[in-house]
């Protein structure tokens, strides 16, 4: 197939240094990127760059390199499963695999299938725009070179814009020390030797950082840990991989992958809670979900607690649905917090209290609690004043003043919608995707196009399963279902959804929650927006789990791409 089969020539005047025509531009190099590379040169749509900000693969798992960062969903299956030579070549040392095992095998993916080549790093998109006479998308980038092409697809994840509170702004004006966001943090480790160091956010990054950095890995140091909110974290049982263990899984990946696909959450999960359908030898100590708690008496379930510890939690059907039975399991956790902390106000601090479990996503954690029975760590519980200024010494609360040599701000991110805000989207008659989503909230047609963006394409974007998902398992899907349509649009101008399929998917996204304790209006979530102030609070990914929503885009494509309208 010829360059730039899909765009006509007559529509690419001005090619110079600074500009690149192509067929598609993909924004972004982590896995979505990096396979829809892949992916569209196997299906000889060949005239493909990738624009990256970072100097290397990996998205996420570029940026987010802070002490104790892991993967939650174990990473035999958080992999790429399109090449069996790659799934049976890779061996994963850990259960849940640390951060820099991940951007190893994100490197190793690269340099494999030859993706380098197809890569512009070290290029910050500044604005994507539609051109409406042309049907081009133009976009612009920090290094002067534009890029011309029929389609743009951004692969930007879920989790990569860091959300930068006031405090934060603060920190890196004012503060004398040193101020580090855990989703950028620097590639060389900071030494920590001697320091006071203090940790803002509790969330999976604050509480995967914490036990690292109080055990000295970055130097013996003092730690605070400023916490607003408490969490229901819950052991992660990492572990070393047995030979036997990957073996077993190299043998049968076929089923692992298929029931991934057909799957809620992408997920064999039945290995990961005991009994496995691909190594039955391995058992791990967790409970098999089955019982309802409202059926046992007190003494049953402290005999439980007993057994499992934390991981009674687990156990329980009834706690995602019943608010009585997710109140038991909160008393139980609790009760679990104070066995485990041995000081009770820290114990107590560490207890949440307003919110049920499970409406959050789950975190998992290693040593979390226990650190805090460490010499050198302490616990500012925020409800009893909260933070008010960074100063040039350190945090300035309405409970005393804190001074410290390093703020390590644990915050979160502008997840979902941030991404794709941040890349100043031009579409049809000047709206914008920030415009058009600041007071609703997202709206797609299945997460994948949104009206008034036609030939844009969002892999893993609102209102689709994504972070609900085994997000390897959404990037492929999306992928492989975007670089079809791609193929199938030679020889036609646009796609684009209607109208009135994009408000029927957004009703059903919203329809499928209801009852959910994800949507508990006690529950402040990211998945809602509501760790941003001022963002609308709706319930963003889609819970119809991934093998639904698969037949669903199948569907869709069968029946002509019912929903689209192409030109
Ligand atoms: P999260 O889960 O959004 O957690 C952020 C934490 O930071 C959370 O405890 C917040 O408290 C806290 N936070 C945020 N802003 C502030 C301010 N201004 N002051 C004090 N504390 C603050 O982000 P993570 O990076 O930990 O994890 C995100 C996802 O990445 C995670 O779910 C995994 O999927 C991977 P709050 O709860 O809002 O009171």
């Amino acid at each position: 197939m010829s360059r730039a089969f899909l765009l006509q020539p007559n529509k690419t005047s001005n090619n110079n240094n600074n500009e690149q025509i192509l067929d598609v531009c993909i924004i972004g190099a982590g896995f979505s990127g990096m396979y829809q590379l892949h992916k569209l040169r196997s299906s000889n749509v060949q005239n493909v760059k990738v624009i990256e900000a970072g100097s290397g693969v990996g998205g996420t798992w570029y940026w987010n390199r802070y002490p104790g960062c892991r993967c939650d969903v174990p990473s035999v299956e958080y992999s790429y499963s399109f090449n069996e030579e790659l799934q049976q070549d890779w061996t994963w040392t850990e259960m849940m695999a640390p951060q820099p095992e991940i951007e190893k095998y994100a490197n190793h993916v690269a340099d494999r299938f030859k993706l380098r080549d197809g890569i512009d790093f070290n290029t910050k998109v500044m604005k994507v725009e539609y051109n409406e006479q042309e049907k081009i998308w133009y976009t612009y980038t920090d290094t002067n070179k534009t890029y011309k092409s029929k389609f743009v697809i951004t692969c930007v994840g879920c989790l990569s814009n860091p959300n930068l509170p006031d405090i934060y702004h603060q920190s890196a004006a004012n503060f004398k020390g040193t101020t580090i966001h855990t989703g950028r943090w620097p590639k060389k480790n900071p030494d920590f030797s001697g320091k006071k160091v203090c940790i803002i956010g509790t969330g999976s990054s604050g509480i995967q950082t914490l036990p690292e950095v109080a055990n000295g890995k970055l130097g013996k140091c003092e730690v605070t840990v400023m916490q607003r909110t408490p969490q229901y974290t819950l052991p992660a049982n990492n572990h070393p991989l047995s030979k036997e263990y990957v073996n077993n899984t190299k043998k049968n990946y076929d089923r692992i992958r298929k029931f991934e696909r057909e799957s809620a959450a992408g997920i064999s999960l039945v290995d990961y809670l005991g009994g496995s359908i691909y190594s039955p030898d391995v058992q791990l100590p967790l409970p098999p979900i089955e019982d309802n708690i409202m059926d046992l008496n007190e003494d049953e379930r402290l005999a439980l607690l007993d057994k499992y510890g934390f991981e009674v939690i687990r156990k329980f059907a009834d706690v995602r649905v019943s608010e009585k039975a997710n109140k038991i399991v909160q008393d139980l956790f609790a009760k679990q917090v104070k066995r485990v902390v041995k000081d009770p106000v820290t114990a107590e601090a560490l207890t949440p209290k307003d919110y049920p479990l499970g409406c959050k996503r789950q975190v998992i954690d290693t040593n979390f609690f226990e650190a805090f029975n460490l010499p050198n760590v302490k616990l500012v519980d925020l409800t009893k004043g909260k933070i008010s200024a960074i100063t040039a010494n350190g945090v300035e609360t309405e409970q005393g003043t804190f001074d410290f040599d390093v703020i390590i701000f644990a915050v979160g991110f502008d997840a979902m919608t941030g991404p794709l805000t941040s890349l100043n989207i031009h579409g049809k008659n000047g709206q914008t995707i920030s415009g058009n989503w600041e007071k609703e909230g997202p709206k797609t047609y299945l997460g994948l196009q949104m009206v008034g963006f036609p030939n844009l394409f969002t892999v893993t974007g609102p209102g689709s399963p994504s972070v609900l998902s085994n997000m390897m398992v959404s990037i492929e899907q999306h992928v492989d279902w975007i670089s079809q349509t791609i193929v199938d649009m030679k020889g036609k101008e646009t796609i684009e959804p209607t109208v009135e399929a994009q408000e029927k998917w957004v009703k059903h996204v919203n329809d499928v929650t209801q009852g959910s304790m994800l949507v508990n209006p006690s529950c402040n979530s990211w998945y809602l927006g509501a760790n941003i102030p001022g963002k609308p609070r709706i319930f963003m990914p889609y819970l119809g789990g991934v093998g639904a929503y698969r037949e669903i885009c199948n569907e869709v494509r069968k029946e002509g791409y019912k929903g689209f309208q192409i030109s």
